[in-house]
């Protein structure tokens, strides 16, 4: 006779690893492994907060500078957001709205234009900002006095801006995709 059981080990880049069950592990036994995007959804990601299939860590209050806040989510194993459609714009900022944010909270995300003068790509992951809602009264992006590279969100509005990189703002930070690994092993 054998029976089966099941080990949820959490692998994730949102916090350290967590181990959700462990039962009596014998390395000989056979087992099968399984591997899911996301994690549990009992599982705890704070800081991090899921909005749709992203897990995002929103600054509430400390206002830094873009490089700043680059440096605070690689802190937490995670980059500046990139906001790549119209949708995951549209979750986040419904999320910040519940939580009170108005629209002169300012967030720095991941897109710059540091390298090439006009041409903004993500720094989290290197592609360029197809998704660019650069609207507003004033037709962005304007390179204000020469000098705007750095690229913000608003908290209500879905609506981004060039902005001088040494300006202190909030920030999102974005976790890479979650995994979540299961063993099945065969227990005699
Ligand atoms: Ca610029
Ligand atoms: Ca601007």
């Amino acid at each position: 006779m054998y029976r089966t059981e099941t080990l949820l080990l959490i692998l994730t880049s949102v916090g350290i690893p967590s181990l959700a069950y462990l039962p009596d592990v014998n390395i000989f036994t056979n087992y099968r492994t399984e591997v899911y995007n996301g994690i549990p959804s009992e599982i705890d990601t704070t800081p991090f907060v899921r909005i749709g299939d992203n897990y995002y860590y929103i600054e509430p209050m400390n206002k830094v500078n873009w490089f700043q806040a680059a440096g605070a989510c690689r802190m937490m194993n995670a980059h500046l957001a990139s906001i790549e459609d119209k949708p995951e714009m549209e979750a986040l900022i419904k999320y910040m709205k519940a939580k009170g944010f108005k629209n002169n909270d300012y967030f720095w995300i991941s897109g710059n234009d540091l390298g090439t003068e006009g041409a903004f790509y993500w720094m989290s992951n290197g592609r360029p900002m197809t998704y660019a809602p650069w609207n507003g009264p004033k037709q962005m992006p304007d390179n204000y006095g020469g000098n705007e590279n750095c690229v913000h969100m608003f908290a209500t509005r879905e609506m981004i801006n060039d902005a001088n990189c040494k300006i202190q703002m909030l920030y999102v930070c974005e976790a890479t995709e979650p995994k979540t690994f299961k063993f099945t092993y065969i227990k005699w």
